[in-house]
């Protein structure tokens, strides 16, 4: 600041311009241990694969093969989308040179990849959905990438069984939103904090720190198309909320972005279990696990209707679980639907995925 003048520039914008991503890790921890150290650089590359994906999804249009299907289906029988691979192998890219990360698990893997150079030292594990709410990409509706991390426990002989632990287990997770503007919404277990990707600068600037859910909302999100294949009780939820004033239905078939505007207004998103599907859609851990360990961090509630997401323990790397997230008040709204018969059926169901 030039002596005795007004600053050219407001102190506060440029500490804000100057607070990255991986700087920001360092400021949470208060430390620059081997640990902290460790997550900062993690963070700092994931910031760089949402911004090689970001990149790639704005021209998407303009670039030979970025967008349509491959023709091939995934682990989890849908179709792939091109977009879907690009981002799959940039984490994979992003990773292999970090020297931390020594295992991908992905959705669209069916197994993990392992990076050998890695491993020796490299504790770490990325868990993640490359791109979620593919279906968007090609009407360029926003689409995001979810992300976790875990450290290996133990000695893994080639089946990453140790990743079949809780979501208690994360020790960072979050997403990538592809909107407008490209944004970050992380936590190390010390809130939720947001970074928006500056594109002058190449850099993801924090934008909101210590995000706080609302305990209530006015929106409910689930796809109303389901309605018949809904259970009982969540029929009758859905004829709560068409009944009582307060209440707006927002949807956009894309998980992350109908998340975040939970995360940011308050209110809750549900893709429960059907009655042919109880597990419901979504992969546990690298979609919901993540997402419940972010909302909860924000004073938010996270469940499958009946438990507490971040206790359920996987049977296999793409389990599916359903998922009521949202504000705390509005969450527990829709459990109170699901009652005791349900809870019950779904002690049943993961005692016997548990034995099998
Ligand atoms: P439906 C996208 O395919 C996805 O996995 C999530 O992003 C989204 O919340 C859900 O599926 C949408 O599913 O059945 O409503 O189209």
């Amino acid at each position: 600041m030039v002596d005795d003048q007004q600053p050219l520039v407001e102190e506060h914008t440029l500490d804000r311009d100057c607070t990255t991503l991986s700087r920001h890790v360092f400021q949470q921890l208060q430390s620059f241990s081997p640990e902290a150290q460790d997550l900062s650089a993690l963070m700092n590359r994931i910031g760089l694969a949402a911004k090689l994906i970001a990149r790639r999804l704005s021209r998407a249009g303009l670039v030979e093969n970025a967008l349509g299907f491959t023709g091939d289906m995934n682990i989890q029988g849908e179709s792939v989308k091109k977009m879907d691979v690009y981002a799959n192998d940039v984490f994979i890219a992003v990773f292999k040179q970090s020297g931390l990360v020594c295992r991908l698990a992905s959705e669209e893997m069916e197994k993990p990849y392992y990076i050998p150079e890695n491993c020796p030292i490299g504790r770490y594990t990325l868990l993640y959905d490359p791109i979620d709410g593919s279906s968007n990409v090609d009407i360029n509706l926003n689409v995001g990438s979810i992300f976790a991390i875990r450290q290996q426990e133990g000695v893994d002989n080639g089946d990453a069984s140790d990743l079949l632990q809780s979501g208690r287990k994360q020790i960072a997770a979050g997403y990538v939103l592809y909107g407008p503007s490209t944004v970050l919404v992380y936590s190390i277990g010390k809130g939720v904090h947001a970074f928006t990707l500056d594109p002058s600068l190449g850099e993801f600037i924090l934008s909101s720190e210590n995000i706080r859910m609302p305990d209530h909302g006015p929106i409910y999100s689930i796809n109303e198309g389901n309605f018949w294949q809904c259970k009982e009780s969540i029929r009758d939820y859905i004829r709560y909320v068409h009944r009582h004033e307060g209440y707006t239905a927002r949807y956009s078939g894309a998980l992350v972005g109908d998340v975040h505007r939970i995360l940011m207004q308050g209110g809750v998103f549900l893709y429960p279990g059907s009655v042919r599907k109880p597990e419901g859609k979504l992969r546990l851990i690298y979609e919901t696990a993540p997402l419940a360990f972010l909302i909860e961090q924000a004073g938010g509630k996270a469940s499958t209707g009946t438990h507490n997401l971040l206790d359920v323990v996987p049977t296999e790397l793409h389990m599916r679980t359903p998922l009521v997230i949202g504000s705390k008040e509005d969450v527990e709204l829709v459990e109170s639907f699901i009652g005791e018969q349900e809870r019950l059926e779904e002690e049943r169901r993961l005692i016997a995925a548990q034995q099998s």
